[in-house]
């Protein structure tokens, strides 16, 4: 990125297009330059104007934690966004399309964090030994960008398509279950949609958020104790509609369900 115009513009086009629900193009259409670490720049302005516009921080989210998510995309590593209080929708609250462009439902398994957590060389023990509990959760992206096209950087511009989250309302101890076998299947209306195992998210979900706080520390910062961390998810997204109802079923760590209003 070479100029301050060329940056405001990227800001401005993505935090437009979450407030108006206007889909826009790739930034990297009429800015091929623009690179990942211009797209977390423009993600970290964003994420400090919903603050001063009155939002609050609650955790972060991961994306594109699969193989063949990054195989798809052509990038080695996933990316991660930040969960803000507007996004977290209690089970029960349902997800209302009026308020986004095209979402997409996603099942993942959330970490909620005892203590802070701060790298470098922070590995998959320690993320284990700093949580305090996991929920299973649903995970609603809305990718700003027309049909959902875009680059890496351009994800990462737009806060990785994050849009909404529900937790499931049991928490459960992080050594009760092994967060890498656990089977999980997805079901909309009743029906399966998809089925996988934890390991989907890089081999261990713990290990991929060790991969995230030790590349936070590189933009100095720290994941704080009583934050919520969404994993990546274990499946492709799943398409919703107004009238669907989706539900995410974890082996032992129970289920998480969504309705879509319009
Ligand atoms: O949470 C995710 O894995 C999605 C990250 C961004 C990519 C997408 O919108 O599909
Ligand atoms: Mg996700």
């Amino acid at each position: 990125m070479t100029t301050t115009v060329r940056f405001e513009d990227c800001l401005n086009r993505v935090d437009r297009a979450e407030k108006e629900r206007e889909e826009i193009i790739r930034l990297t259409e009429d800015y091929p330059e623009f690179t990942v670490e211009d797209g977390y720049e423009v993600q970290e302005q964003l994420i400090a104007r919903r603050i001063q516009e009155g939002n609050k921080i609650t955790g972060y989210k991961l994306g594109l934690t699969s193989k063949p998510k990054q195989e798809m995309m052509g990038v080695h590593e996933p990316s991660y966004g930040v969960l803000l209080d507007y996004m977290h929708l209690e089970e029960g609250e349902p997800v209302r399309f009026s308020e986004l462009i095209h979402p997409k439902a996603e099942p993942e398994i959330a970490f909620y964090l005892n203590e802070d957590l701060e790298g470098p060389s922070v590995t998959g023990v320690d993320v284990l030994a700093a949580t305090k509990y996991v929920f299973p959760a649903i995970e609603i992206i809305d990718s700003r960008y027309k049909d959902f096209k875009f680059t890496l950087p351009d994800v990462v511009a737009d806060n990785s398509s994050s849009a909404r989250y529900i937790l499931g309302g049991r928490p459960c101890k992080v050594s009760d279950v092994d967060l890498s076998l656990m089977g999980m299947v997805m079901t909309k209306n009743g029906e399966i949609e998809t089925t996988g195992a934890g390991a989907a998210v890089l081999g261990h979900p713990a290990t991929a958020i060790a991969w995230f706080v030790n590349k936070l520390h590189e933009r100095g910062e720290k994941l704080r104790k009583g934050q919520v961390i969404l994993s990546g998810a274990i499946t492709g997204a799943v398409t919703i509609k107004p009238g669907d109802v989706v539900q995410a079923n974890f082996e032992k760590l129970g289920s998480v369900t969504v309705r879509c209003v319009e």
